[in-house]
């Protein structure tokens, strides 16, 4: 597989909590706006569990699949390696990365950070990308941590972490091109994509900012 840094531009997560339509339909029009990864992030209240996520994450990683677009499992190394999907993330309070990447030998590992500490515990436990966030307040995650600004996406980069890095929190279309300006390889993404009225359309500008924005780098 190519960098993960290629495919962190416009970073797609999303479960079915976060749908106010058919999680399906919600993919397909985002792919057809230019998602470049998507997480399949099934939490928070009315989320669904055993058989009936098992059967939402297997369709949506078949379309994943179909158009070329690696898919992220969040926080289920089981779920992750029984699809053989592309990858898994998980958060600090989720399984330790290493065991993680134990587990998942070469497939892509996400850690979601807050801090310059923990990007570099997470790199040395062998993550491939770093989430930061929250960016900027968010009403997708229960328990958020306070936003911790574009300020600390430029502080890890002053500070030596180069590795493939996203930005995740609260990001909308009128802020991801300061988010890649301070040093993001991507933004990721819930409701600014999952509560779009035109989900392509809003999905095609997210990915125009964050592209042009990197050329400007
Ligand atoms: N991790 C940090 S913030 C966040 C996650 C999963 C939620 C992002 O959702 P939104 O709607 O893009 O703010
Ligand atoms: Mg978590």
């Amino acid at each position: 597989m190519s960098d993960v840094r290629d495919f962190l531009s416009l970073y797609f997560v999303m479960g079915s909590v976060d749908c106010k339509k058919d999680p399906l339909d919600v993919l397909d029009e985002a792919i057809q706006g230019g998602i470049t990864i998507f997480q399949f992030r099934e939490k928070g209240k009315g989320a669904l569990t055993g058989l009936e996520k098992y059967r939402l994450a297997e369709k949506l990683f078949e379309r994943c699949r179909l158009h070329h677009i690696p898919f992220i499992v969040n926080d289920d190394v089981d779920l992750a390696l029984s699809l053989e999907a592309d990858g898994v993330h998980v958060g600090q309070e989720d399984e330790a990365a290493k065991r993680v990447r134990d587990k998942i030998g070469n497939k892509i590992l996400g850690v979601s950070v807050h801090n310059l500490k923990e990007a570099q515990a997470a790199l040395a436990d062998g993550a491939d990308y770093l989430g930061l966030g929250p960016i900027f307040p968010t009403k997708s995650k229960e328990d958020a941590k306070a936003a911790c600004g574009i300020e600390m996406i430029q502080y890890l980069r002053e500070n030596k972490i180069d590795a493939p890095l996203v930005a995740i929190g609260g990001i909308t279309e009128q802020t991801a091109a300061d988010v890649i300006r301070a040093g993001a390889d991507g933004i990721a993404v819930i409701s600014e994509i999952c509560h779009a009225d035109h989900i392509t359309e809003k999905t095609k500008r997210l990915y125009a900012h964050v592209i042009h924005a990197k050329h400007q780098n």
